[in-house]
């Protein structure tokens, strides 16, 4: 089954200003596109893989470095899109809340920790919040395009992905250039809550 580049749902200008249109634009039709593409091209050969769905091929990939770039790029991203859909709570109620509350202390405490994974990420890579097999949620850190599906790769950020934030220069860079922490304290102005909760519903 070939993968395509999903739609945003939204328009590119539609998390400004925290998040620019021409970010957004070169990020989801140039980056991401592209990772489609090569994941695509990756996939030849590979019949049973190409029969997987883009969750279930994430923990596969590991030992084909083309596809686990391009697979963990294409997956990241359709999540990243998600949770910062305009238009849902701006902050977690319910379940979700109580969650946090009891992994992390306080929803501060969880948006500190958060930031700190993301901000400490040398290079590139994604900052996570996922339920562990334990049921409760945790932080984590993967390099380029890992992410908390992929098996012993993602070693100790193994989990179900909730909430992901992209760190790698190209989401940010034309805004913020080097000022990664102004990113991420930005990005929690565009995150949606009620997907993170849908998520979190699904995942437990
Ligand atoms: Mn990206």
């Amino acid at each position: 089954m070939a993968h395509s580049l999903p739609d945003l749902g939204f328009s590119l200008d539609a998390l400004e200003p925290h998040i620019d249109a021409k970010t957004m634009e070169i990020h989801h039709g140039k980056h991401h596109n592209a990772y489609v593409t090569k994941l695509n091209a990756a996939l030849e050969g590979h019949d049973a893989l190409s029969a997987l769905s883009l969750v279930d091929l994430q923990a596969k990939i590991a030992d084909f470095p083309a596809l686990r770039n391009n697979g963990g790029g294409h997956f990241n991203h359709s999540l990243f899109w998600e949770v910062i859909a305009p238009g849902g709570a701006t902050a977690p109620s319910g379940d979700l809340a109580t969650a946090i509350n009891a992994a992390f202390g306080s929803f501060d405490a969880f948006k500190e920790e958060f930031s700190n994974a993301g901000a400490n990420r040398f290079g590139s890579g994604w900052a996570w919040l996922g339920v562990k097999s334990d049921g409760t949620l945790g932080v984590c850190s993967t390099p380029n395009q890992d992410n908390p599906l992929m098996g012993e790769v993602a070693g100790t950020c193994n989990c179900t992905p909730i909430l992901g934030l992209d760190v790698w220069e190209h989401a940010y860079y034309l805004n913020y250039q080097n000022r990664r922490p102004d990113y991420i304290s930005a990005f929690w102005h565009v995150v949606n809550w009620d997907v993170v909760a849908a998520n979190f519903a699904a995942a437990k």
